[in-house]
C-alpha cells in the first residue's frame, strides 16, 4: 500500500470514529471517550484540522473533577451503555465528593499525556490567536491535574506518583501485575463480558483477571474513592514508568508554555516537581542490569517482575542520561529477538509469560512505538528512530489499522491481520503523524 493510500485510510478511520465533541478509540469495543487515546487522536487531528484537535482536549477537560483529577473514560453516550462493561453504574462516581456532576465518568485516571499534546497542538498553529487562547484556557486545567497527582498520589513525597489500578497504567493486563493478583484473593463476579463479544477471547484478558480489576474498584467504592484510604489500604499501589514519564514530559511542555504565556508561579512549581521526579526516577526505577526502567510496587517495596515496553518510555521525557539511553538500545535489541520481531513487543519475548496475541502481554502497540521513537529522536538516535518508524509503517501495511499487532515478522507477512479492535483511532492518528514526519 502506498503512503498516500495509507494516509487516506487513516484519515477515514479518524473521521468515522468521530462523535459530537470527541472521538471513540474503536467502534464496537470502546464506544466512549478515553483519556490518553484522546491525546494521541488530537495529535493526529493537529495535522489537518486544529479545531478538531483542540476540541478533543477541551471535551476531555470538561469532565475534569473538582480536585483536578481527569477520569479515564467519559461515558458520553447513553445509547452505548449496554455495549461496554464496566460502565458508569458500576463505578458510581458520585460516591466521591470530587466527582464531576455534569458528566458520567470512571473513577480511575490514565497517563497524563495532555501537557505535551497541548504543546504539539500549539506548535502546529502558534501563529493563530484561537490556538493561543486555547493554550491559555487549558494550561490551568492541566496544571490542576498535575497538582492533583503530586498532592494525592505521592504519599512518601518522592516525586514519583503511583497508579491505583492496572487500568490506570494503559497497559491493562501486562504480566507485571500477575504477582500482585497472586498476592490476594477475590470473589468470583457474575457479569457479562462485552469485549469478548467483539474480540476473540484469546486476545483479551481472562475472566478471572477481570474479577481482580472489578474487586479493586469495589474496594475503592467502600472508601468513597478517598485517595488517602486507597494509599493506606489497597493491595495495588505501583509507581509505573510509563505513567510517570508522561507526567515528566508534560511538566516539561508546561514549563515551556508557561514561560511563553507568563504563568510564572506555575512554572516555578513545575520546575521543582520535575527536578525531584527526574532524580527519583533514575535512582529508583532504572535497572542497570536489564538496561531499562521498571515498575515499583509500593506495597511490596520492590520492583515488579518482568520487562515491558513501558520501561523505554522515559526516553520520551528525556529522563535517562546519554549513557543510560545507550544501554537501553541493547535491551531494545533483545526485545526484537535478533530482528525476528517487529519493534517493540509490549513484553519481553524471552519471558515465559510472553503471549504474542494477548493484548498487553506481547503484541506491538503503535502508541508505544511512537513514544519510543520520539524519545530516541530527541537523543539524536536517528537510526533507531527511523528503524522503529519504518517497522511500524510496515506492520500496519501488512496487518491493517488494528489495536495491537502480531510481533513475529514471518507471521505478520502471511497472516494479513492484527489483533483486538479494528479501525483503531490511535493507530490511525499516529500513522498520520508518522507520514507527516521528515525522519
Ligand atoms: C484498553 O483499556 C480499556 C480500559 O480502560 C479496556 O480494555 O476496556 C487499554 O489498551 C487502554 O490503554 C486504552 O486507553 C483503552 C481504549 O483504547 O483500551
Amino acid at each position: 500500500m502506498s503512503d498516500a493510500l495509507l494516509l487516506k485510510r487513516a484519515l477515514q478511520i479518524l473521521l468515522a470514529n468521530e462523535r459530537p465533541g470527541y472521538t471513540i478509540p474503536g467502534a464496537g469495543i470502546y464506544p466512549f471517550q478515553w483519556k490518553w487515546d484522546s491525546g494521541f487522536i488530537a495529535l493526529g487531528y493537529s495535522h489537518f484540522d486544529l479545531r478538531k484537535a483542540m476540541r478533543e482536549m477541551e471535551t476531555l477537560f470538561d469532565a475534569q473533577w473538582a480536585n483536578g483529577f481527569v477520569p479515564h473514560i467519559i461515558f458520553h453516550s447513553v445509547a452505548e451503555r449496554e455495549n461496554y462493561f464496566p460502565g458508569a453504574d458500576f463505578y458510581h462516581s458520585s460516591l466521591s465528593e470530587n466527582a464531576n456532576i455534569d458528566y458520567e465518568t470512571t473513577t480511575l485516571t490514565q497517563p497524563p499525556v495532555e501537557g505535551w499534546v497541548i504543546e504539539r497542538i500549539f506548535r502546529a498553529g502558534n501563529h493563530l490567536s484561537e490556538v493561543q487562547e486555547f493554550v491559555k484556557r487549558l494550561f490551568p486545567k492541566v496544571m490542576a491535574q498535575h497538582k492533583y497527582l503530586y498532592e494525592n498520589r505521592d504519599p512518601f513525597n518522592e516525586g514519583l506518583v503511583y497508579i491505583q489500578h492496572n487500568w490506570e497504567s494503559g497497559t491493562d493486563n501486562s504480566p507485571v501485575w500477575d504477582e500482585i493478583w497472586n498476592s490476594f484473593n477475590v470473589p468470583e463476579y457474575n457479569f457479562s463480558r462485552k469485549d469478548t463479544q467483539v474480540v476473540k477471547e484469546e486476545q483479551r484478558p481472562p475472566k478471572r483477571e477481570y474479577d481482580y480489576y472489578l474487586y479493586l474498584i469495589d474496594l475503592f467504592k467502600k472508601w468513597h474513592y478517598n485517595d488517602k484510604s486507597i494509599a493506606e489500604k489497597s493491595p495495588f499501589l505501583v509507581q509505573d514508568p510509563l505513567f510517570n514519564s508522561m507526567l515528566v514530559a508534560s511538566n516539561k511542555s508546561l514549563i515551556r508554555l508557561g514561560k511563553l504565556f507568563r504563568f510564572t508561579r506555575e512554572t516555578e512549581q513545575l520546575e521543582k516537581w520535575n527536578k525531584k521526579s527526574i532524580s527519583a526516577f533514575n535512582e529508583k526505577l532504572f535497572d542497570k542490569e536489564a538496561g531499562l526502567y521498571r515498575h515499583f510496587d509500593l506495597r511490596a517495596g520492590k520492583w515488579l517482575d518482568g520487562l515491558t515496553s513501558s520501561g523505554f518510555a522515559p526516553m520520551f521525557a528525556g529522563i535517562p542520561s546519554l549513557q543510560q539511553m545507550k544501554r537501553m538500545l541493547s535491551a531494545m535489541e533483545s526485545f526484537s529477538k535478533k530482528g525476528q520481531y517487529y519493534l517493540i513487543p509490549s513484553f519481553e519475548p524471552d519471558d515465559n509469560r510472553f503471549e504474542p496475541q494477548r493484548y498487553w502481554r506481547g503484541p506491538v502497540w503503535v502508541n508505544m512505538n511512537w513514544l519510543i521513537l520520539e524519545g530516541l529522536r530527541s537523543y539524536g538516535e536517528r537510526t533507531w528512530a527511523k528503524k522503529i518508524k519504518e517497522e511500524t509503517l510496515q506492520m500496519v501495511r501488512e496487518q491493517g489499522f488494528f489495536e495491537y499487532f502480531e510481533p513475529a515478522k514471518k507471521i505478520s507477512r502471511k497472516q494479513g491481520f492484527g489483533y483486538g479492535g479494528q479501525q483503531f483511532s490511535w493507530t490511525a492518528a499516529l500513522i498520520i503523524d508518522l507520514l507527516n514526519d521528515k525522519l
